[in-house]
């Protein structure tokens, strides 16, 4: 049965503000979840998809890339609110077919938000817009390809873009990157790039490896667990569960936030009796309420805190053994922490020497840390120094390569830490490429390409003749929305492979087209060798299969390994070196390519189909070793760098509501903030408001200042809301016509999306104004409506 979708979008005038909540899950999260499955897609698909995710053998969860158990048994729903409405929304009954959009033209959709937009339902069959025309109509699919191979082959391979989103699979994404190779380009921008690039860029040169150094058995042996810059309760709700049992074991966990989110206070685990008949866990024994980027100087303090320590007590706190035999430029570090500027520290944290000291206290003890952090740490200038920092505190204490200890990143989309692992990056390494063409004989080019705010401006410049997306929503993921769209209009050809409606097929190139895809949930049955799964790789390193068992809700969807091998076949033609045809006939034949190509994958085939899967080597983890140019790890040192605001000024984060995944809006319900029916809205603290001369609920025009340019974005509603002082909060996407696209992290190219400086002026009429075309001395100022 097909269920309505919701007719009326969003109506910012009816938001409702209550109190925030300190407790997250719990009964209510199991019922939201129940209902908005129900609602999407029926009583029997919603129980089949939710009882089979991240079940052995069954459907990996698309909401996050939190692992699961790979020692202890699994509970009988390992699934949480937020995973729910992930398989609610994508195995929803509703479609968005060709008769919705015939009913629908572009100017219709352009003033959609995405709840509107995703809440249509799936994409049944392959559509395509051509110039001056006001709506998408169907194609059929080889007429769709074969656009794709003319268009890429009536251009140079520097202005074919490939984007990817983190949800592809292992087997999509290697097939995806060798394609674009194949065509000569390395311009494979991913959602990584926004993400944790940061992580990665401050955790190669330091550890000799991108990727985190825990195990989910290292949360059962921790003493001290540091969750920083991250809403887990929202956007990691089964990260609650291992920390509650963390704690019930004795474990200590420190929260570092500038807002008292409620997953991170106190927890119902949906997951067992006692959670949803009991009162919650405590989950922080400390909070301490930073402000925006002062994370750089809070480890700053622990550092030099540690070794005051040590100095009044010697061989108490630091790892001698470890530092002298596996480390490099300790001394330089210890000379740079010796002393500190109290004032300047409280100053860029906010935090007083005492709650410090307190914290600083409980790591001098602790035998085993990890320290977990997401965003709050990654889209800010300074943000690879202050990763680095972390990393130093943990390697004073030799917090590597033993139990309950090390560095954790928790990663976003389900798969976005194995796309990279599969080659899709911009600056491939040298051996990874000599590989490939060894396996396939073709010769990849070596020139870098673009990353995401590369392409945002390679758009601007009219350098994009045509831009592949495999899956994700880039207008509205990534800075400067205004901009980035009226380039994205000008390019040549648009191509999305997409499960939904999304902002990005309105704001299309001259020619466009939409191949819509299977989903995780979705039975991928029509190949000669029978049905077939496919892998990912979480936040851990464990790579497992994820296999979808529902009917797909229209015979027209392809496979995305498919569409790769068909986009490749009409671009670079029958007789190319690579077998397109093998690899989509039977994904074995990828795995092998894989085996000979990725490192750690030998073996492939035969490994994923046990029981857990495979986890991929890990040195500072499994041998206390660090793979770095100089064979140790390094202690680095940075300035004290924070961020503060103009008198009159904010800084500015932005984040997710709890009833949204990135750009798509399951719903409209922030409830552990108390939000609901609009998502226009500011966060400021209550004194900041008066300060400010405002006053809880004002409407205002927000305006951003970035070298000496601003942006303008109308219509906000203030809101007095208990996060840090002279700090203030929007939700992603809303805010992103905020984010000049020069605002960035510095070597990892991030968007500075949790780094703005903002002042407010009463709401007026006044257009909004995105983008500064003096900025543009060689184009026209756009014509004034
Ligand atoms: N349900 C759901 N799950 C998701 C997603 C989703 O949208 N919805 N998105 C997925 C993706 S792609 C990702 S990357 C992750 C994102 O996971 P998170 O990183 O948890 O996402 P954000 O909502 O950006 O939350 C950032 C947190 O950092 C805090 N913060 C902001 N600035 C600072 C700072 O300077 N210092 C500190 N210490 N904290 C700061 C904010 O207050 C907020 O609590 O989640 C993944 N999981
Ligand atoms: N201001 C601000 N901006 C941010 C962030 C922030 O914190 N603040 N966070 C950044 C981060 S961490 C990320 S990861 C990016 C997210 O950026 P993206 O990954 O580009 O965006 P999503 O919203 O996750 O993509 C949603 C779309 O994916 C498609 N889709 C869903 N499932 C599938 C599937 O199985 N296959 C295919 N082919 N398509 C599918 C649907 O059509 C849907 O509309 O945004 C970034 N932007
Ligand atoms: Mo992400």
């Amino acid at each position: 049965m097909k269920r309505s979708a919701p007719e009326q979008d969003i109506n910012e005038d009816a938001l409702e503000v209550g109190a925030p909540k300190t407790t997250a899950a719990g009964v209510k999260a199991v019922m939201v979840a129940l209902d908005r499955g129900y609602s999407q897609a029926g009583v029997s698909r919603t129980l089949r998809s939710m009882l089979r995710v991240n079940q052995r053998g069954g459907v990996d969860c698309p909401g996050c890339a939190w692992p699961e158990s790979i020692t202890g048994a699994r509970k009988p729903a390992e699934f949480c609110e937020n995973g729910a409405k992930a398989l609610a929304e994508e195995s929803t009954t509703r479609t968005a077919d060709a008769a919705w959009w015939a009913e629908h033209s572009i100017e219709d959709l352009s003033d959609k938000t995405e709840y509107w937009l995703g809440n249509q339902g799936r994409i049944t069959e392959p559509m395509m817009i051509r110039e001056g025309e006001s709506h998408y109509r169907p194609v059929s699919w080889s007429q769709a390809f074969a656009t794709v191979g003319e268009h890429i082959n009536a251009t140079t391979a520097d202005r074919c873009v490939f984007y990817t989103s983190g949800r592809t699979a292992n087997e999509t994404a290697f097939m995806y990157q060798l394609f674009a190779r194949s065509i000569g380009t390395n311009n494979l921008p991913d959602c990584s790039n926004m993400c944790h690039e940061s992580s990665g860029t401050a955790l190669s040169p330091t550890i000799g490896i991108g990727k985190g150094t825990v195990s989910l058995e290292d949360f059962e042996h921790s003493e001290l667990i540091f969750v920083i810059g991250q809403n887990p309760g929202t956007n990691h709700p089964r990260m609650l569960s291992a920390l509650a049992d963390a704690r019930k074991r004795g474990a200590q966990v420190v929260a570092v936030n500038p807002l008292p989110e409620a997953g991170l206070l106190n927890f119902r685990d949906p997951q067992t009796v006692d959670g949803l008949l009991k009162g919650g866990t405590r989950i922080a024994d400390e909070f301490l309420q930073i402000k925006v980027g002062g994370d750089l100087a809070l480890f700053q303090a622990f550092g030099h805190l540690l070794l005051e320590e040590e100095a009044r007590n010697p061989g108490s706190v630091v790892d001698r053994e470890f530092v002298d035999a596996q480390t490099n430029g300790f001394q330089a570090y210890a000379a740079a922490r010796a002393t500190i500027d109290w004032e300047a520290t409280e100053e860029a944290t906010g935090l007083s020497r005492e709650d410090i000291s307190l914290v600083a206290s409980m790591l001098a003890k602790s035998k085993g840390t990890i320290i977990c952090w997401a965003l709050g740490l990654t889209q800010q200038p300074h943000s690879v120094d202050t990763l680095k920092e972390l990393i130093n505190v943990l390697l004073l204490q030799g917090n590597f390569g033993k139990p309950g200890a090390g560095a954790c990143p928790v990663r976003g989309h389900s798969n976005v830490q194995g796309d990279r692992t599969m080659g899709v990056w911009e600056k491939p390494q040298e051996d990874f490429l000599a590989a490939l063409d060894t396996e396939f004989d073709i010769s990849t080019p070596r020139e870098h390409g673009y990353d995401s705010t590369d392409t945002v401006e390679a758009f601007e410049n009219d350098d994009v003749d045509v831009f592949v997306s495999m899956g994700g929503n880039f207008s509205l993921a990534c800075s400067d929305t205004a901009a980035l769209e009226a380039g994205m209009r000008r390019a040549g050809l648009t191509v999305h492979i997409s499960t939904k409606p999304n902002r990005s097929h309105v704001v299309h190139g001259k020619t466009s087209l939409i191949l819509p895809t299977l989903g995780r949930t979705d039975r991928d049955d029509k190949h000669p060798s029978g049905p077939q799964f496919l892998s990912v790789e979480d936040s851990m390193s464990v790579v497992h299969t994820t296999q979808g068992r529902l009917a797909p809700m229209s015979k027209h969807l392809l496979a995305e390994p498919v569409i790769v091998a068909r986009m490749a076949t009409a671009t670079l033609g029958e007789g190319h070196a690579v077998d397109w045809r093998a690899m989509a006939q039977d994904y074995d034949v990828i795995r092998d390519h894989i085996a000979a190509v990725c490192p750690g994958f030998e073996d492939f085939n035969r490994r994923v189909r046990t029981r857990n899967g495979f986890v991929l080597p890990n040195p500072p983890r499994d041998t206390r070793t660090f793979a770095t140019d100089i064979g140790k790890a390094r202690f680095t040192v940075s300035p004290l760098e924070y961020l503060s605001a103009p008198e009159g000024h904010l800084i500015l984060q932005t984040l997710r509501s709890h009833d949204q995944y990135n750009t798509t809006f399951y719903g409209l319900d922030d409830r552990y903030r108390g939000i609901s029916n609009g998502r226009r809205v500011i966060l400021v603290h209550p004194e900041d408001l008066t300060e400010l001369g405002f006053q809880d609920r004002d409407l205002v025009d927000v305006i951003s200042t970035f070298a000496g340019t601003q942006r303008r974005a109308n219509r906000f509603r203030l809101i007095s809301y208990p996060t840090a002082r002279g700090c203030a909060a929007a939700y992603f996407p809303e805010a992103n016509a905020l984010v000049h696209r020069g605002l960035v992290a510095r070597e990892s190219n991030t968007p500075g999306y949790k780094a703005m400086t903002v002042g407010f002026v009463p709401h007026t009429e006044e257009p909004s104004r995105t983008f500064d075309e003096r900025e543009r001395p060689d184009r026209q100022p756009a014509p004034t409506a």
